[in-house]
């Protein structure tokens, strides 16, 4: 198959990385999103999201007039799907961004074009953005369709995009062998054939995968805190046994992928899904339970010292060394501290300004904070000097933890 051109539908964190790469790659790359104001930065060379290495990338796909933003689709070879899929309220998945974008090809897509979603996806979608383009009017009888989720984690996503194994499912073999023919163009790593239901759930299957094993490690954190036992310590020990291998609790699990992607299991597994679902719950729950446990230090600093607390938060984002806020428990935490009055000084070194309140510089903020709270280790704390006088919680792995509060 002779591939020149790729229409690629959202331009953020995944659209963008894979588009400027494949225009660095020689193809021609006609861009799409909804917002103007991308689209104008993305035409000027620039990017509208923090990600290393993405600038350059953009820079020189513009430069080279292989990458053109646009409000809408143009025709193409193939077609990639990459815009987000967000749930509703109680848990459900809203796929309303995939058919929508799928609804705007219907003018362009013709016998041939290969059309690829990307997003992470309820098991089934890659079907329904078929049947979608039927619906429109489209024949569909030899247009490939499959399903090839993006697996990059943010910080290392230009790298990760060429350099990971692929999973790529057809919602028919032939569409399979094409897509994995044009995976390989620009993928090092492995592409694996399977069909489109299978890739779909591998996905999301990872992404359970992550968020079980968080749960219990945040389950053993909070069992250490009622057994006066020093969690990170009792991890670093039992890590020692050779088929034992337990992440790292925090104060919750943030980001749009791993505390929404489960959710997508649970709602179609209509109660079968009891260890997934717990596992959600409990990390959702981390966050209430660190919630808690400052209110009380706070208080009972109050009630010692006759004075309110001044709380220092460090680090907002929703894990350590980015500035992504997005689904962030230290910033809802934060801003729950906040909400209910308590005295709070925010730290986020990768953040300067923010709506909703001031961000502290970080080593003033440790200076004249009583109560110092680690959300996020960010490497900025890691050498931090901190008076023997404050009461030091971490939430994180990081600093030294003889000071720590158990
Ligand atoms: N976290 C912990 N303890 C750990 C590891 C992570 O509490 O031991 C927390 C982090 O602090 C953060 C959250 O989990 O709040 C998620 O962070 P992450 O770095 O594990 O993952 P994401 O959300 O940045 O990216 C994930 C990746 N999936 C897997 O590692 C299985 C990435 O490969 C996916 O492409 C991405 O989701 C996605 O887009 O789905």
């Amino acid at each position: 198959m002779n591939i020149e051109k790729i229409c690629v539908i959202g331009l953020g964190y995944i659209g963008l990385p894979t588009a400027s790469l494949l225009a660095n790659r020689g193809y021609k790359v006609h861009g799409v999103d909804l917002v103007q104001e991308t689209v104008d930065i993305i035409n000027q060379g620039k990017i509208h999201i923090v990600e290393p290495d993405l600038d350059t990338f953009v820079q020189s796909a513009v430069n080279s007039g292989n990458l053109v933003a646009n409000i809408v689709a143009d025709e193409a070879d193939i077609f990639i799907i990459a815009v987000p899929t967000p749930f509703k309220a109680n848990h459900v998945p809203n796929i309303d961004y995939i058919i929508s974008a799928t609804k705007g090809l219907a003018p362009f897509v013709k016998s041939g074009n290969i059309v690829i979603l990307e997003s992470t996806s309820p098991v089934g979608t890659t079907d329904i953005m078929e049947q979608t383009l039927k619906d429109e009017g489209v024949d569909t009888s030899k247009i490939y369709f499959a399903h090839c989720p993006e697996r990059v984690l943010p910080g290392k996503i230009m790298h990760e995009l060429v350099h990971n194994d692929r999973i790529v499912g057809g919602t028919t073999d032939e569409a399979t062998k094409k897509t994995v023919e044009f995976y390989k163009t620009f993928v090092v790593g492995e592409v694996l054939e399977t069909d489109a239901r299978t890739a779909e759930m591998a996905k999301l299957t990872e992404n359970s995968f992550r968020d079980v094993n968080i749960a219990f490690a945040n389950e053993l954190s909070m069992l250490s805190g009622k057994f006066g036992i020093d969690v990170w310590e009792l991890i670093d020990l039992a890590n020692r046994h050779p088929r034992v291998n337990i992440l790292q609790p925090g104060c919750g699990v943030g980001g749009h992928c791993i505390a929404v992607d489960p959710w997508f299991i649970v709602d179609a597994a209509k109660g079968d899904a009891k260890l997934i679902k717990q596992a959600r719950e409990v990390n959702d729950y981390k966050t209430e339970w660190v919630i808690e446990k400052v209110k009380n230090s706070a208080l009972e600093f109050e009630k010692k010292h006759g004075k309110k607390a001044r709380v220092a938060c460090m680090g907002l984002a929703f894990k350590p060394d980015i500035d992504d806020l997005r689904e962030s428990p230290a910033l809802y935490i934060t801003k729950r501290l906040v909400n209910d009055s308590f005295d709070v000084l925010a730290v986020e070194p990768n953040i300067e300004n923010f709506s909703d309140f001031k961000i502290s510089e970080c080593k003033e903020a440790v200076k004249i904070a009583d109560i110092i709270v680690f959300l996020v280790s960010h490497k900025e704390f890691l050498d931090l000097e901190i008076d023997d006088s404050k009461e030091i919680i971490s939430y994180c792995k990081l600093i030294d933890r003889r000071k720590q509060k158990r």
